[in-house]
């Protein structure tokens, strides 16, 4: 570390608010030690080492994974919470119904309850941190205060973590303060809550991603929608991706998805063999804020400075370099181990799982060797595919919203909205079927508007009406999309091949975007007409390729129905030009 450390412990460039906030949960929390994390490669090491020492990592085999650990979490802690996260807000209205609500006065109460001394015995680590390229005039900083090693090291792969941080946040004098204990890990001990009036996290009870890592759905979602309707832009669930065509020019994409729905893989995409010259670049896997930029257009940020990924599923032909990204510098949550300490998990065309993410001996009537939400944690600089505009200050600009959900029949393999209010209204129409991302049943269809069900930190109405103000703030809007991936045929086999083929639609809509692509109007919006998305050379009949494009008119009647219900249930927060939206699709499917 630089500079000098205080009587406090802090560095000197800590402000006093940082400082002050620190030395308040210390004396409720009573940690045994307090660590100022600085974000340097010597800490990571350290925090490394640490946990091998106390057995929370296994060092994965240094010949072929060097660099690569394993953690296995509490069996009974492996992923999102969400009836255990709530949005605090003064007003119930104010958080909606799309969130669990509870009273500030009255989470307060609980949550210091739960904070009074849980870090003794403890190392408290103090990590600030800056979501988005630390020069940019979008990115946004937290601190957050923790009793895990396990998330200091993650929070070091994820965000910009350390002095520089600390520096901009004395700079702007205002920061979201995350604090977070893993407690005891008891499910029934086990709190997210968000204060976004006073730009506060509180997370106990559980060591797992999204509910620990604060910089994430947290802050840079939960907490970010809401400063972002403050003050003009989007927080968005939302993948950030450029494509190059073989002229050289690129376009950036930003693509909603529900988790685990392969906003990973879409990110990294490979182009296929057919596509010679086209190429793709990663900005971001997860999560874009999206700002009025001084030209007119739609800039997006990348507030994430690594992924936080689903692992089975990944291989060679799936996503070659995810695959290639995550055999080095990589540390693996809940996979299967081999004999040789290789790690394993389904979707691998290779070696043999010994052990399962639990530890056990592996036995197929357990069930998987890793869990279906196992994770990998890395810095997408190891991503051969990572985009250097990434850490471009004034963000990229994007060409087209692309929203998408998980759906074995109904919505088309791709169609455009015909406007921008049309296009607020396809994104909060979404659904998708539920994942191993969150606990809870799996496969079951819901509403999941712009993939924000679980994320967005305030009531869905106000949120709608501000993404139908977006008009008023940018003059050249992206072009709204939606796109399905995951249509089934009537024994359950997927219509569409996916991963790098993908790209056959992108290029689609980019064209489209620029008037060069032709399109058939239908009362949902433009789908490609046969010839202007290209399947050549795919294994796929002519009347597999009408059933992607077609749509039925009277399934979409139901769906509008059911869409107008969902909405209609926001009640008087429902904007009006929402209901107009609904209204106008119903009489086009008549
Ligand atoms: O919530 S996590 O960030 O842990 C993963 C996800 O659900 O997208
Ligand atoms: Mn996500």
């Amino acid at each position: 570390m630089a500079t000098a450390p205080d009587r406090s412990g802090a560095p000197a460039h800590a402000s006093e608010s940082v400082r002050h906030w620190v030395l308040e949960v210390a004396a409720r929390t009573r940690p045994d030690h307090v660590h100022w994390c600085d974000g340097s490669e010597a800490e990571y090491r350290h925090l490394l080492r640490g946990m091998q020492a106390d057995g929370s990592l296994l060092q994965l085999n240094p010949d072929r994974f060097p660099g690569c650990w394993l953690h296995r979490s509490n069996p009974s802690d492996v992923a999102r919470v969400e009836h255990l996260t709530f949005v605090c807000t003064e007003q119930r209205e104010d958080a909606g119904q799309n969130n669990h609500w509870m009273a500030p006065a009255e989470a307060r109460r609980k949550m210091d309850a739960l904070f009074a001394g849980c870090m003794r015995g403890r190392t408290m680590y103090v990590i600030p941190y800056c979501m988005g390229p630390v020069d940019s005039p979008y990115s946004r900083c937290g601190v957050e205060i923790t009793d895990s090693a396990y998330v200091a090291a993650n929070m070091k792969l994820m965000t910009r973590m350390g002095a520089a941080a600390l520096a901009r946040i004395a700079k702007d004098g205002k920061f979201v303060k995350g604090l977070h204990s893993i407690g005891q890990l008891d499910p029934e001990r086990r709190f997210i809550m968000h204060f976004p009036e006073s730009l506060e996290i509180q997370s106990f009870g559980s060591g797992y991603g999204g509910n620990a890592l604060l910089g994430k759905k947290c802050h840079a979602l939960r907490i970010a929608s809401w400063q972002a309707r403050d003050e003009g832009w989007l927080a968005e669930h939302m993948l950030i991706v450029g494509v190059q065509n073989p002229e050289g020019e690129i376009h950036y994409l930003a693509c909603a998805f529900p988790s685990a729905c392969g906003k990973t893989n879409l990110a990294m995409l490979i182009p296929p063999a057919s596509m010679p010259g086209w190429k793709i670049w990663t900005v971001g896997d997860d999560i874009a804020w999206l700002h009025p930029g001084p030209d007119g257009r739609l800039w997006a940020i990348n507030p994430e400075a690594g992924y936080f990924g689903v692992v089975p599923g990944t291989n060679e032909k799936t996503n070659r370099h995810a695959y290639e990204m995550i055999r080095h510098d990589t540390i693996f949550t809940n996979v299967g181990l081999t004999r040789d300490h290789e790690p394993w998990w389904e979707g691998l065309d290779a070696g043999k799982p010994a052990y399962d993410w639990q530890g056990r001996p592996y036995d197929p009537a357990n069930g998987p060797a890793a869990h279906p939400n196992s994770r990998f944690t890395v810095s997408a600089k190891q991503n051969p595919s990572y985009s250097p505009q990434a850490d471009a200050a004034a963000g990229v600009p994007i060409t087209a919203l692309v929203f998408g959900g998980r759906r074995r029949s109904l919505a088309p393999l791709v169609y455009q909205a015909r406007d921008w209010a049309h296009g607020v209204l396809v994104g909060a129409g979404m659904a998708s079927e539920t994942t191993a991302a969150a606990s809870g049943d799996v496969g079951i269809v819901r509403r999941d508007p712009m993939a924000m069900k679980p994320f967005a930190g305030y009531n869905f109405g106000d949120y709608w009406a501000h993404w139908l103000a977006m008009p008023g703030r940018v003059k050249k809007l992206p072009g709204i999309f939606h796109v399905n991936w995951f249509r089934r045929d009537a024994q359950g086999r997927f219509l569409w091949p996916g991963y790098g083929e993908n790209l056959r639609v992108l290029a689609w809509i980019v064209e489209r975007c620029h008037g060069k692509a032709a399109g058939l109007d239908t009362p949902i919006g433009a789908v490609p007409t046969r010839d202007a998305l290209d399947f050549a050379g795919l294994d796929i009949d002519e009347a597999t390729i009408a059933e992607l494009l077609a749509v039925d008119r009277a399934a979409w009647r139901q769906e509008a129905d059911e869409i107008g219900q969902y909405l209609e249930s926001y009640g008087a927060r429902l904007p009006a030009a929402l209901r107009e939206q609904v209204t106008r699709l119903k009489s086009r499917l008549t």
